[in-house]
């Protein structure tokens, strides 16, 4: 099953209470207080994982909660720290506030984290509280609440490149073809209704991702067929890949439906169709091919591959193509991780106290 938003509450741990107590041992009169601070209350912290793939383990968990920081002892001994809860999640997930509309984490590399709830700090002692003037404190502070929030999470998938093309067209066949994804294909549209990824790879070559991506046919930015469900994952891809049905089957034209394809991308989202390209023509063995492939070349300047996906034909040169489009590109600079742990926390919060 595969998920790609969910609505989900979050509760940070509670601060631990500070402790009042006072030194009693033998042969010590007057041992002063001792009591020690409360814990530190635990984060929920969502961290982006290279395996998962869906937000399926958030649809059936609805709330989470760390773990409330633990209570100050006597002999000023510091409350334990709760324990933090670490959601995985896919890469390419963005963390948003529903109340505020605040964009709290956007994951774009496996390991990056974003704290959305962040521990109460502990309370203070009443060791804390000793004074020239106040010997004996029996002042303590309760930790602070952790915060709670409600968040809505959002998967765009992530990919070198992306798949765009009509239903039919091939596109599954292709990343078949050339990743080590298999996602199904069938002679209906729409059998693919979720993105998939593959992992293209070749010996001593670095390694791309493929976004396979749902068919897309006239009026998706309007959410017509699977509309913006699909449209929102190709803004993650670095470049794209056009699949053509140049056989032309159900009476297409495989030129109207690239120039469909460029408007809804369009109209989605403005220039999401000029995002550097490449043209993979497909299904070549079909009659009417040939001739749709001169008039394409005739028309565009962009990079064209011809191939059978379906018998693997060209697989290395579209591979080739794709890698060099891709390495034509800017690298990337990763969004920095969202620190961790408490804000500005210092190790005795506003201590009154002189050495
Ligand atoms: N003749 C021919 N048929 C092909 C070729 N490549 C794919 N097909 C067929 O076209 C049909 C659709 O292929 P898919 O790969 O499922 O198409 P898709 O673009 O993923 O379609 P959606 O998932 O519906 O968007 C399947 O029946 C494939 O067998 C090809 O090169 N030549
Ligand atoms: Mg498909």
């Amino acid at each position: 099953m595969f998920v790609d938003r969910a609505t989900v509450t979050v509760s940070a741990g509670d601060g631990g209470k500070g402790c009042c107590s006072f030194r009693r041992e033998k042969f010590v009169p007057y041992g002063g207080p001792d009591g020690g601070d409360g814990g530190l209350g635990g984060s929920v912290i969502f961290r982006a994982v290279a395996g998962e793939q869906s937000l399926v383990d958030l649809r059936f968990q609805q709330h989470r909660q760390a773990a409330a920081g633990g209570a100050g002892r006597s002999r000023d001994c510091h409350g334990a720290n709760g324990a933090d809860c670490v959601i995985n999640v896919p890469v390419g997930t963005l963390i948003v506030d529903a109340d505020t509309d605040e964009l709290l984490g956007d994951l774009t590399v496996a390991g990056q984290e974003c704290v959305a709830a962040r521990g109460g700090k502990g309370g203070l002692g009443n060791s804390r509280f000793v004074s020239s003037t106040n010997r004996a404190p029996r002042t303590t502070t309760p930790g602070d609440p952790g915060e709670a929030r409600t968040l809505r999470i959002e998967l765009k998938v992530v990919a070198d490149l992306g798949l765009v093309g009509y239903p039919n067209a091939g596109k599954s066949t292709l990343i078949g073809a050339i990743s080590q994804a298999h996602p199904k294909t069938a002679p209906y549209p729409f059998t693919t209704r979720h993105p998939n990824v593959g992992v293209v790879i070749e010996d001593d070559q670095p390694r791309f991702t493929v976004a396979d991506i749902p068919g897309l046919i006239d009026g998706a930015h309007r959410n017509v067929g699977l509309g913006h469900d699909f449209l929102r994952h190709i803004e993650r891809c670095r470049a794209l890949c056009f699949v053509l049905d140049m056989g032309g089957v159900d009476g297409r034209d495989p030129l109207d439906d690239l120039a469909a394809l460029r408007r809804e991308l369009d109209l989605h989202l403005d220039g999401l169709a000029r995002r550097p390209a490449l043209i993979v023509a497909n299904k070549m063995d079909l009659d009417a091919a040939p001739e749709n492939l001169r008039r394409l070349q005739a028309q565009e300047s962009l990079c064209i591959v011809p191939t059978c996906a379906e018998l693997m034909e060209n697989r290395d040169e579209i591979i080739a193509a794709m890698r060099d489009l891709l390495d034509s590109l800017p690298p990337e600079h990763p969004t920095p991780a969202v620190p961790r742990g408490a804000p500005d926390r210092p190790d005795r919060p506003d201590a009154p106290l002189e050495e």
